[in-house]
């Protein structure tokens, strides 16, 4: 039975000392995933164990004859290396094999091409993928993409190869330049809900990010058991917080060997994140990687330099975990952290109320003074926090305010000398 709408792939992983059989197979599972979610049928796997890797091929030669073999018995469109290949590897194997050559990164910008939507989402992966091009623009490509298309070979790549590598770093300028003009735009946004509390959404994809913010805010953000099922940031309201007003972003979600580009071109999508009061790291605790995968997401963390922000571990889908002492041991393991399924909605009005708590315990108090001249400062004091009480006096306005620690620090920045005293009240 061939499904002639799939592109027919194989795909090559390199078992190394340092890494077990089990952890291979399960990045090979996942690189399966990903090539099932770019659309392909995957026939075989072929795995070769090295202790170092081949500058020309990657892997040995020999093993690269036998794929060669693979692409005319099976009718291969595709073959899809786990590891990174640098533009040569790429060239020297398309040469032996006679058939496109992908790596993890192609394919992950390849599925980022297929889901963008908005328009920033749209600039965003284009601006990675003619990243990612740039050095891969050869003649060898450009005679590829004219003859076969699809995977990995989508979207701007189409076009933007028959041009020169002038006009693609011009056409990155430009994407550079849209880019910062969205983020402006978001920027003024954002100002306009300054005064709330804000909780990010972070986690692997596919943990359950969307399924968990439509849970909490009533909201129907797309749900699927796809990889890079969202690519834009979503920002709602928790329900049921009429004591305190709360905002949930739902954004993209992280995996291994994220390609870097992908992740300096999504700085604007991911801004809702770096900006938030707090982060909440959503797992897939049924995973059996799931403890490689946080370790990944904390590492995109670390390199967005939000390593330190205060963070909740949110082990989701506990209605499908077999091995239940494993939320005992996770629980001593990870801190903070809350057992939740957000499908079922359990313990969900649980994690609602750390949420609430947490927002109210991390408002602080503080008393400034400011010469009434400094009007806008005022102004600016309603949109930054909840002003307790202020009054006039001797040209001077006294207040006391309520605001998240991030808040604080801009007022605080602006209002330099004028800051009387600093109460922390969060209990
Ligand atoms: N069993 C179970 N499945 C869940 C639960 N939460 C989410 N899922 C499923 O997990 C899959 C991924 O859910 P999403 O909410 O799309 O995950 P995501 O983290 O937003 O994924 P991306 O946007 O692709 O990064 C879907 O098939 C969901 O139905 C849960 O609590 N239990
Ligand atoms: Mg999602």
């Amino acid at each position: 039975m061939m499904d002639e709408s799939k592109e027919r792939a194989i795909l090559v992983g390199v078992g190394r000392p340092s890494q077990s059989r089990w952890q291979l197979n399960d990045h090979l599972d996942e690189l399966e995933l990903l090539a099932r979610t770019a659309g392909a049928e995957i026939l075989e796997r072929v795995v070769q164990d090295r202790d170092r890797l081949d500058s020309a091929y990657l892997i040995g030669r020999g093993k690269v004859e036998q794929i060669a073999e693979k692409v005319q018995s099976l009718e291969l469109d595709l073959i899809i290396f786990d590891d990174d290949l640098s533009p040569a590897q790429t060239k020297n194997l398309q040469e032996l094999c006679d058939v496109k050559i992908i790596d993890r990164s192609g394919l992950i910008l390849d599925i980022f091409v297929r889901h963008a939507r908005t328009r920033e989402a749209r600039t965003q992966v284009e601006l990675a993928q003619l990243k990612y091009l740039l050095p891969r623009l050869t003649r060898q490509w450009k005679h590829l993409s004219r003859q076969v298309g699809g995977i990995g070979v989508r979207g701007p790549g189409e076009t933007q190869l028959e041009i020169d590598r002038r006009l693609v770093r011009k056409r990155i300028a430009v994407l550079e330049r849209e880019l910062v003009r969205i983020a402006h735009q978001r920027t003024t946004q954002r100002k306009h809900r300054q005064n709330t509390f804000r909780a990010a959404l972070v986690g692997y994809t596919n943990a359950g990010k969307s399924t968990l913010l439509n849970g909490l805010t009533g909201s129907t953000v797309k749900v699927q058991d796809q990889l890079f099922a969202t690519l834009d940031a979503t920002v709602r309201a928790l329900d049921n917080s009429d004591k305190r007003s709360v905002l949930l972003i739902d954004t993209v979600g992280f995996i291994r060997k994220l390609p870097h580009h992908l992740v300096a071109s999504f700085r604007s999508t991911l801004e809702e994140t770096l900006e938030a009061d707090w982060l909440l790291h959503v797992i897939d605790i049924t995973h059996p990687g799931f403890e490689d995968q946080i370790a990944t997401v904390n590492s995109v963390l670390k390199e967005l330099k939000v390593g330190d922000k205060p963070l909740l571990y949110v082990f989701n889908k506990i209605d499908a975990l077999k091995n239940i002492a494993l939320i005992e041991r996770m629980r001593e393991k990870y801190q903070p952290s809350i057992f939740i399924s957000a499908q079922r909605g359990i313990f969900l009005q649980q994690l609602r109320q750390q949420l609430l708590e947490y927002a109210e315990q991390s408002d602080e108090e503080f008393a400034v003074i400011i010469p009434v001249e400094h009007s806008q400062l005022i102004a600016k004091l309603y949109d930054w926090a909840q002003v307790l009480e202020i009054e006039y006096t001797d040209g001077q306005a006294r207040a006391k305010i309520r605001t998240t620690p991030q808040n604080a620090q801009k007022i605080s920045r602006r209002v330099r000398y004028y800051l009387e005293s600093k109460q922390t009240n969060g209990s």
